[in-house]
C-alpha cells in the first residue's frame, strides 16, 4: 500500500506480555500483524518493563510498546486482526486480570471515536495508563486524543508515573 493512499489510515496500537518470553511474544505479535495484507509499520516506540496493573499483588510485570501502522482495514477489521494475532500466540482469557502472552490494543484509529460494545477507539483508558502513555509520547507526542482534544504529550504530562519510564536498552 502507498502511503498516500486515499484508503491507507495511521492507527496506533499497544501491545503487551506478561508470560513466557515477553520480548519473543511482542515481536512475534508485531511481525504476525505486518505479514497480514493492509498493515504497515510506521514507527514503532521501544519496550517498556512496568507493574502489572489490576490483577493480585504477584502478576507478574508486563512489557509493553506502541506500533504506529498505516492500514487499509476498517476499524472493525483491525480489531478481528487483532484477535487472531493475539489467538496465534496462545492468548487465552480466562479472567480479567489473568497473565496473557500476547494482548493488542487499539489505541486510536485516524481521528475517529467508536463507541460500540465490542470496539471503543480511543481505548477509553489510555489516559490513565503510563504503559501506554511513555511509548506513545516517544513516537507521537503531537498526536491530538480525538475524545479529548488534547495531545498526547499533554495527557502524559498529566499522569506524573510517565516521567519515571524509560525503554529497555533492548531493541525489538
Ligand atoms: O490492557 C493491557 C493489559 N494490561 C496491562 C499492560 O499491558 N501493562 C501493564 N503494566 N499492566 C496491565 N494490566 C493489564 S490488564
Amino acid at each position: 500500500m502507498e502511503e498516500n493512499d486515499p484508503n491507507s489510515n495511521v492507527a496506533y496500537l499497544g501491545l503487551g506480555s506478561n508470560l513466557g518470553n515477553r520480548l519473543a511474544f511482542l515481536r512475534g505479535g508485531r511481525d504476525a500483524l505486518l505479514a497480514r495484507p493492509g498493515i504497515s509499520l510506521v514507527n514503532a516506540s521501544g519496550v517498556y518493563e512496568t507493574a502489572a496493573i489490576g490483577g493480585p499483588p504477584d502478576n507478574p510485570q508486563f512489557l509493553n510498546a506502541v506500533l504506529e501502522i498505516t492500514t487499509a482495514l476498517s476499524p472493525r477489521q483491525l480489531l478481528e486482526a487483532c484477535l487472531v494475532v493475539e489467538d496465534e500466540f496462545g492468548r487465552t482469557r480466562p479472567e480479567r486480570w489473568a497473565p496473557r502472552t500476547l494482548d493488542i490494543d487499539i489505541l486510536f484509529y485516524a481521528d475517529q471515536v467508536i463507541s460500540e460494545p465490542d470496539l471503543v477507539i480511543p481505548h477509553p483508558r489510555l489516559h490513565e495508563r503510563a504503559f501506554v502513555l511513555a511509548p506513545l509520547l516517544e513516537i507521537a507526542p503531537d498526536l491530538i486524543c480525538p475524545q479529548r482534544l488534547q495531545t498526547v504529550a499533554a495527557l502524559a504530562a498529566a499522569l506524573p508515573e510517565v516521567a519515571g519510564l524509560e525503554p529497555l536498552r533492548e531493541t525489538w
